[in-house]
């Protein structure tokens, strides 16, 4: 249960040694990666490339210690985005990245400029880029972590693994990082470890002093140990001498801007500030006499965060799984000749100033990708100590993880009306209620809105996820209600608060459980449709990871009625029809639903799948008597069927998705009397229509042979130049696309503007959604055609 048991405490002077040889090699990697990519690499495009030798530079120490000291195989690590050249490096070091994607690096197919789980080989646990979403995802991984322990998913035999973030000061400025606190707060989150590269200056600007402060106040309110390192041993060694302790305070009472530009200005700078300062305090003039000016540069930057024994004593001093939060004190740039400037942040060395680096690093000419060249260490004592460092024991760290077996069939009920969240509420009832693989690796999440998405009756048989046992008072104290809410370390529900960015980093967290911890789970996420938006970047961020999970969005579009415009979700269509890694279906009736999921619980397990997004809706529809047969499945999850088929040379269909269906039924009956043979395209994915359309076409254009699109052979039941109308309860460019697949001429109908409360015949007559709206397109249409006959 203890991580504790691999750590050493207590660092020998030859390790020390090591360690500090290899600092200073990554930080002259990653900062010779950078100058190789925008220096020496040919440019094609004259565009700059890249990087960020300062924000590397600051970080060099902590990532240093981390990587090839302090971590475990177990332990899963977050890189703040611009270190990804310190990541790469220390893997070049390990022997598990390349030189020639390291010299490629930022070029197409070499090292990544932002640390990526898929398109990076040198095993990346956590992407990162937008900056807060990599910190909050390693707290959800230790909720999962935990998850998976108490569920009996992880090897007995195994410590539990830290999840470790390293992080640039200023992601602390994102929102996402208090949100996932709290929430891990609640969840009593344990093994987390989050190391802030507190440099003090963000991309603009150096950073206000008392900042820290806050961070610690936060820290502490939420059960967290704070641990600052602030001083490195020069400077404590220094505090020791006469006047040491006026020095000390100096330091801590000094701004962080005055700090940083002394830093820029050197060795003459300090001297001079000091001794106006504190000249006349005893003991200071000979501590500064005794040191020449690069000496004195050395002291004042002797910041904890770039003193490898200091940082090693505080990472080795932790003896529980509490929460962590190490604030580093560091300097931006350190060591480089821009140490400190408050516009460091995408500086880059010239040619003269890398020059003056390489040779202060000890590098010739040609030995720059040289593993040990310049370094004051025996290479094969290095060899040795890299061979044996823990976190690289274990050559690959991406777990291969069983696929869980999906049922045969799911146990769906017909039933005479229903809506779509009832149906997939229902499906996960019954699948909760009847037990299984498929069933016990289920895990639903939802931001406050389990109930209201109807995920109660899953939840009412498999209980909530919780560490400590709790019981449900309401149900103890014979208080009637639908709902169990009784919580344990069994239960397959994991509850968080309103927060919709959490949601999504609990989904990415659920959804790589796989290859991090090898045991997959198979995430059900519930939100209501509109608030996708509030945490749209942690759903990318999720997509982005390669994270597998199923999202139902609902309720969704005008069908929340008298909930009103604030609740209305318009664009979320586009949405999943943009959504890399995600892809949206829209059914109609409840057998749809059972079709998707029982498909989806499968494809999001698939190597060239990805996650699921179903749009539903609450509102009861009255459903179809049939029984679908293999082939209607395949149409259904292939994107979509003709409901209606259309006749021969019908001049007009109406192809719909959701809940709409029973006005699009009512239109169609009424044109029929006009138009015979009017069809109806049932859409239950616009996104999978869409995309394999588009492949079609780029494999045509490509000249290689195809059989035609799914989207192709449904449309070309219709004769060129026939009208279709399209209608949903969303965005209308969501569908009005299909006009363009087989030449049909689209009459798009939807919602493009804010709605208001109201009931469903009012809201669908003001935004055009009702049979009328269809009927007078149907009539335009006609007008279209005869014109150009
Ligand atoms: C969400 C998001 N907004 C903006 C950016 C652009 N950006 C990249 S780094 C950065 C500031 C980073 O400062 P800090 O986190 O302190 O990193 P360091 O000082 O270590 O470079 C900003 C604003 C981003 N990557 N992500
Ligand atoms: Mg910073």
């Amino acid at each position: 249960m203890s991580y504790q048991a691999g750590l050493k405490h207590g660092t020998t002077a030859e390790r020390l040694a090591c360690l500090t040889a290899l600092e200073k090699k990554v930080l002259w990697l990653a900062a010779w990666t950078i100058h190789n990519a925008n220096h020496i690499r040919p440019s094609r495009d004259g565009l700059k490339v890249g990087g960020h030798q300062a924000s590397c530079a600051s970080v060099a120490t902590l990532m240093t210690a981390l990587y090839f000291d302090v971590l475990q195989p177990e332990d899963r690590v977050a890189v703040k985005p611009h270190a990804s050249p310190v990541f790469h490096a220390i893997q070049y070091l390990f022997g598990n990245q390349t030189r020639e994607k390291l010299e490629r690096f930022r070029a197409l197919g070499g090292a990544q400029s932002y640390p990526s789980r898929t398109k990076d080989s040198d095993d990346v646990d956590f992407s990162t880029g937008s900056v807060g979403l990599g910190v909050g995802a390693t707290l959800f991984a230790s909720i999962v972590q935990d998850y998976l322990h108490f569920h009996k998913l992880l090897p007995a035999e195994k410590p539990l693994g830290r999840m470790v973030s390293i992080i640039g000061d200023a992601e602390l400025d994102e929102g996402n990082v208090f949100e996932a606190m709290l929430e891990g707060w609640k969840h009593d989150v344990r093994n987390l470890w989050w190391v802030i590269d507190y440099n003090r200056q963000s991309l603009d600007r150096v950073v206000s002093d008392r900042l820290f402060q806050k961070i610690k106040d936060f820290f502490h309110t939420v059960g967290w140990t704070v641990v600052i390192l602030k001083h490195g041993k020069l400077q404590q060694a220094a505090f020791q001498r006469p006047g040491g302790e006026a020095l000390r305070q100096w330091i801590d009472d000094c701004s962080n801007e005055l700090y940083s530009a002394l830093t820029f200005k050197g060795g003459k700078a300090w001297r001079e500030r000091l001794t106006q300062d504190l000249g006349h305090i005893n003991g200071i003039r000979a501590l500064l006499d005794d040191l020449t000016d690069q000496q004195l540069q050395e002291l004042m930057t002797n910041l904890a965060g770039h003193d490898m024994a200091a940082v090693l004593e505080a990472f080795h001093a932790v003896r529980d799984d509490k929460p962590h939060c190490f604030i580093a004190y560091t300097i931006k740039g350190f060591g480089l000749p821009f140490a400190g400037h408050k516009d460091n942040h995408a500086g880059l060395m010239n040619e003269e100033q890398m020059e003056g680096f390489r040779a202060s690093m000890g590098v010739k000419p040609g030995e720059e990708w040289e593993p040990f060249a310049g370094l004051n260490a025996d290479p094969a004592e290095l060899e040795r100590f890299i061979a044996n460092v823990p976190f690289n024991r274990e050559r690959t760290r991406r777990l291969k993880s069983e696929p869980v077996p999906v049922p045969t069939t799911l146990g769906f009920r017909p039933v005479k009306r229903a809506s779509t969240q009832e149906a997939f509420g229902r499906i996960l009832h019954d699948l909760g209620r009847d037990g299984g693989p498929l069933a016990d690796r289920l895990v639903t999440t939802s931001p406050d809105v389990t109930v209201s998405t109807n995920l109660g009756g899953w939840v009412n048989q498999r209980g909530i996820f919780n560490r400590a046992d709790r019981e449900d008072v309401f149900r103890s104290e014979k208080v009637v209600s639908m709902q169990k809410w009784a919580m344990s370390r069994h239960g397959q529900h994991i509850e968080l608060g309103i927060a919709e960015n959490n949601l999504f980093l609990m989904l990415t967290a659920l959804g790589i459980a796989g290859p991090l911890f090898g045991n997959r789970l198979i995430p059900v996420g519930t939100v209501y449709d509109p608030f996708i938006a509030r945490g749209l970047d942690a759903l990318n961020y999720a997509c982005y990871q390669d994270a597998r999970f199923i999202l139902a969005g609902t309720p969704s579009g005008l069908t929340l009625a008298p909930e009103g415009g604030a609740h209305q979700s318009v664009v979320e269509p586009l949405i999943g029809l943009g959504q890399p890694g995600l892809t949206l279906y829209e059914p109609a009736y409840a057998d749809e639903v059972a079709a998707i999921l029982h498909w989806g619980f499968g494809h999001v397990q698939a190597e060239d799948g990805d996650s699921l997004y179903l749009r539903l809706s609450s509102r009861a529809i009255e459903q179809p008597d049939r029984v679908l047969g293999a082939s209607d499945a395949a149409a259904i999850i292939a994107g979509g069927y003709w409901q209606i088929a259309p006749a021969e040379g019908a001049p007009l269909a109406i192809a719909y998705s959701g809940a709409v269906a029973p006005e699009v039924l009512e239109a169609h009956a009424a044109l029929l009397e006009e138009i015979p043979g009017v069809g109806v395209l049932a859409v239950t994915s616009a996104d999978r229509l869409y995309h394999e359309w588009l492949d079609d076409t780029r494999r045509r254009a490509a000249g290689k042979a195809t059989t035609p699109s799914h989207a192709e052979q449904l449309l070309s039941r219709l004769p060129p130049g026939a009208a279709l109308i399209t209608v949903i309860d969303g965005h209308p460019s969501t569908l009005s696309w299909l006009g363009s697949v087989a030449g049909h001429r689209p009459y798009p109908l939807g919602t493009t503007k804010f709605g208001e409360s109201g009931d469903i015949p009012d809201l669908y007559h003001k935004h055009g959604l009702d049979a009328d709206a269809m009927l007078d397109m149907a009539a335009l249409a006609c007008v279209d055609a005869a014109r150009r006959r």
